[in-house]
């Protein structure tokens, strides 16, 4: 089976309990358990991390060097400053697309610049969780692509 990386960044354990709804209403085991469902009816394998530390990301983007064929990513808080998580995405071979929830764009101004952009295929953003859905299934889409 075709295995795929998942990676969410700070605070993305929170969704669904931000009283101002920025993140939509559904929890994170919910987008987790939507995610993973949409993957299993695609064929696909996916592995869904959270974690609210730089370090732990880089680690993860590394396995998914030798365990994985593409890279989801919404790193988050960290999507506007951490040189070193597109270090990592840069090292990795596959494709990377990158994911938010909210329209990053329509927000404020430093919201803007992503550094996780400079590596990635595409970019999903501001379609809540049906973004995280059309996402993987961009990520079906672009490797199957590549395995013909
Ligand atoms: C999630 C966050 O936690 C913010 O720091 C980003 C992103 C946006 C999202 O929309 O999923 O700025």
């Amino acid at each position: 089976m075709t295995r795929v990386m998942f990676l969410n960044g700070p605070n993305a354990n929170l969704y669904g309990l931000d009283q101002k709804g920025t993140y939509g209403t559904d929890s994170f085991p919910q987008i987790r358990d939507a995610c993973l469902a949409r993957a299993e009816g695609l064929g696909l394998t996916l592995d869904f991390r959270q974690s609210n530390h730089e370090g732990q990301l880089i680690d993860w983007i590394q396995e998914a060097r030798q365990s994985c064929e593409g890279v989801l990513i919404n790193a988050a808080g960290l999507t506007y400053t951490s040189v070193a998580i597109l270090d990592a995405l840069l090292a990795f071979d596959g494709p990377v697309i990158e994911c938010h929830m909210s329209n990053i764009w329509k927000r404020e101004a430093f919201r803007s610049h992503s550094y996780v952009s400079k590596a990635a295929t595409g970019v999903i953003a501001g379609l809540g969780l049906r973004g995280y859905l059309l996402a993987i299934d961009a990520m079906h889409g672009v490797l199957s692509v590549e395995a013909t």
